[in-house]
């Protein structure tokens, strides 16, 4: 049978994958994936056909045709515009969707809303390493090198990065490379690390900021700086020092728990290689000061001299499918197509112009993802939201204030493959293609364009977001909408051009010839950008800034009513909200319910044993999760995965307190109890 060449539909590694008519999934040998893929990648083909896929439109529950339901939905928008204005219209993306649709769903809000109040679910995963990144490098492109470029890797440290469960087939890249894991937990890549000779740093959760200060310290005072490096390629390291010189590793230890020890030992490990690497993850990026522990991260990698070194650099392993791409094309709020600001007045000139509308008629910033939903349906706050992609029931902070936001909305539309938690809470939803039925382009990890391509077509009666985009827009009388991918990339390409992420080079041709295109593509003969930093950074100067950051402790720390900090995270079967993963029964019979990691010594003090349902408590509400008792926890952490709905979705527990910078909420901590579940399981 004939196969597609594509791409897994989730995570941001997008390993290669054939995909036949009748929807059965092989590998593909890809250079991230090396013909691998987890079982995720593995079982993605089980939902094409699934008996739950949603294949008809709905309004208020009742099956409609797509004429009727984009009409209800363009004249209540319309209605809700005419009476409260067009910020009273609001729309939420996400790093799953194709760089088309990111794009179009942009241009969407701004042209045919007019409103200003467009975010995605990048806010809750990439934000406070893209302001980071962009702060430090003076661009945010997540790894500024191939991934393949680790196999020579002599020491990774790996901050808040779970690859092992995260990104299975990324382990294969980091070969014979010591590893130094920084995780609360002993999670399976810290296990890696232990098994193979390197260093698991066990912090208390969100004081990563701590231990890369006292760290950096001990590279000053141990004599690792490499002086030529710092005075060359970059500024601001006197500044930075001031602050790290106050952080000696014997203070550091009493704030973050790792021993001094320990922190002058992973120094000298990262030190003395050849080629090394500081990447992070979530774990260390999903916090009130994110953005700032980021940082800290990056002054360890620049005073050892690594980014922008052959063999060696700073990177952040970007999350889902295109999560990259995803924060480049204009569905963030302060942002326009190419990594251009909205608030530029030359980037409102160039894009208007490609969109054919007058510059100031294009709206300012709006909010934020989490102040976007915090608010929905109050007074001054949006009354309709079209949600493309994300299952913001289970995955935004404090889902239980989540609930009530959208019950306070005059129309909740959502459009989505599977009947999840936030699509059953929709007034109208409205059934799309998946990845294996639809053409369009994603951005992986490393910065690379990637075709998706359709192997099938999409069920009856089902549409892809572009056409349900460009339908809307129809219906609303604005011209100006493609609905093929094609189209759309052709604008986005012009869009971008001379932006940050410049695509303007790119092309389908290009992509399906198999060329490793990288951006920044400016043009159709360059050959793009594979390793960013070489020769200079993206700073005016070409230097990279050293930012002096100092300790601020977690928003909400640990009291009587609430001793333990709770952290979430992944496991490697279940994918984000769940929405895709719960249905699949072989990925559900490894994990089928939610867990709270709890240390023994911390469950029987709390009453619970290995296997008890407990009761998990923060101020904002509860979740229900049974007990799995590990020893090699921190006694004052608890550890959940954040995949699973209703009364076992962790967020129910979260603080939606947010970056002053990123506005990233602090998914990975909240002051918790844990009790004995007291109603059966
Ligand atoms: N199986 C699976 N894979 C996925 C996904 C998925 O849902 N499931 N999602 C994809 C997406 S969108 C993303 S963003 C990535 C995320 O990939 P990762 O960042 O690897 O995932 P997390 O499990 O959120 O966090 C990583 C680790 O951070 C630790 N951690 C918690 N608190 C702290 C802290 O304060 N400091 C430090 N240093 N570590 C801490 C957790 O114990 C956890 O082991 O995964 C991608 N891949
Ligand atoms: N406590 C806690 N919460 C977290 C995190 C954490 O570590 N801890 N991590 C955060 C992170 S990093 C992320 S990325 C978010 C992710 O969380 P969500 O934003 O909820 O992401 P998904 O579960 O991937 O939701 C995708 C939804 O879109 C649907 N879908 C899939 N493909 C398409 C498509 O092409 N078009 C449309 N219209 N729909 C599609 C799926 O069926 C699913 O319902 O969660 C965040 N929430
Ligand atoms: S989920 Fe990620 S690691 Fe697993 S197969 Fe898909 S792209 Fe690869
Ligand atoms: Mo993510």
């Amino acid at each position: 049978m004939t196969r597609t060449p594509t791409h897994c539909p989730y995570c941001a590694l997008q390993c290669g994958q054939w995909i036949d008519r009748a929807g059965a999934v092989d590998a593909r040998e890809f250079p991230t994936s090396r013909g691998g893929m987890c079982q995720k990648g593995w079982t993605s083909g089980r939902l094409l056909r699934h008996p739950e896929r949603l294949t008809t439109p709905l309004v208020h529950g009742e099956p409609v045709s797509w004429d009727a339901a984009l009409g209800y939905v363009a004249d209540r928008l319309r209605a809700i515009r005419t009476e409260h204005g067009p910020d009273a219209v609001a729309v939420f993306g996400a790093g799953g969707l194709t760089n088309e649709k990111a794009y179009l769903l942009g241009k969407f809000a701004r042209v045919a809303l007019g409103t200003s109040q467009i975010d995605y679910n990048g806010r809750f995963c990439m934000s406070s390493a893209a302001a980071a990144g962009n702060r430090a490098f003076g661009i945010d492109r997540g790894l500024p090198f191939p991934v393949t470029d680790l196999a020579a890797a002599d020491v990774v440290l790996l901050a808040g990065a779970n690859p092992a469960e995260t990104m299975p087939p990324l382990m294969g890249h980091l070969g014979e490379a010591a590893l130094i894991v920084v995780d609360p937990r002993v999670s399976a890549t810290a296990e890696r690390a232990i098994a193979t000779g390197g260093l698991h740093l066990q912090p208390v959760p969100g004081t990563d900021l701590v231990l890369a200060l006292g760290m950096l310290h001990a590279a000053v005072v141990e004599g690792y700086v490499d002086t030529a490096y710092v005075a060359q390629r970059t500024t601001g390291f006197e500044e930075a020092w001031r602050i790290a010189a106050q952080w000696w590793p014997e203070r550091a230890e009493r704030v973050c728990g790792v021993a001094a020890a320990d922190m002058r030992a992973a120094v000298a490990l990262l030190a003395r290689a050849r080629n090394r690497y500081v990447l992070t993850g979530r774990g260390a990026e999903q916090h009130a000061h994110g953005v700032d522990t980021v940082t800290a991260w990056i002054n360890v990698a620049l005073v050892l001299g690594l980014p922008g070194r052959p063999g060696s650099g700073f990177g952040t392993i970007t999350g889902q499918g295109n999560g990259q791409g995803g924060r480049e094309h204009g569905q963030k709020a302060d942002q326009l197509p190419g990594y251009r600001h909205i608030t530029d007045p030359a980037a409102r000139t160039h894009v208007a112009s490609v969109w054919g509308v007058d510059p100031d008629a294009l709206p300012g910033p709006g909010r934020s993802a989490t102040e976007l939903l915090n608010a929905l349906g109050r007074p001054d706050g949006p009354r309709a939201l079209l949600v493309f992609g994300s299952n913001v029931l289970v995955s935004a902070p404090d889902a239980g204030a989540v609930a009530e936001r959208l019950a306070a909305l005059d129309l909740l539309v959502v459009a989505d493959v599977v009947p999840g938690e936030t699509v059953r809470a929709a007034d109208v939803v409205l059934p799309v293609a998946q990845w294996a039925e639809e053409e369009g382009t994603m951005t992986n990890l490393e910065g690379r364009v990637l075709r998706r391509r359709r192997a099938l077509p999409p069920p009856p009666g089902v549409r892809t977001d572009l056409e349900i985009v460009a339908g809307l827009a129809e219906h609303l009388g604005v011209p100006g909408f493609p609905a093929h991918p094609a189209a759309v990339f052709e604008e986005l390409r012009a869009a971008s051009a001379g932006g940050p992420a410049d695509y303007s080079g790119i092309t389908y041709e290009r992509l399906d010839a198999g060329e490793a295109l990288h951006w920044p593509c400016p043009a159709e003969d360059h050959p793009g950008t594979p390793r960013l930093f070489l020769d200079r950074f993206a700073h005016p100067d070409g230097r990279a800034r050293f930012v002096p950051v100092d300790h601020v402790a977690a928003a909400e720390l640990p009291c009587p009513d609430y001793p333990l900090r709770a952290t979430t995270g992944r496991v490697l079967t279940h994918y984000q909200s769940g929405a895709q993963t719960r249905r699949i029964a072989e990925l559900v019979a490894v994990v089928p319910e939610a867990f709270v990691e709890v240390h023994p010594d911390t469950a029987a003090r709390s009453g619970l044993a290995d296997g008890d349902w407990a009761r998990v408590a923060s101020r904002r509400g509860s979740v229900r999760a049974r007990v799995r008792c590990v020893p090699s926890l921190r006694t004052d952490t608890v550890f959940l995965p954040f995949h699973f709905g209703d009364d076992q979705a962790a967020n129910r527990v979260t603080n939606p307190a947010l970056d002053p910078v990123s506005r990233m909420p602090e998914f990975k901590v909240s002051a918790v109890r844990i009790e004995p579940e007291r109603t059966a399981g």
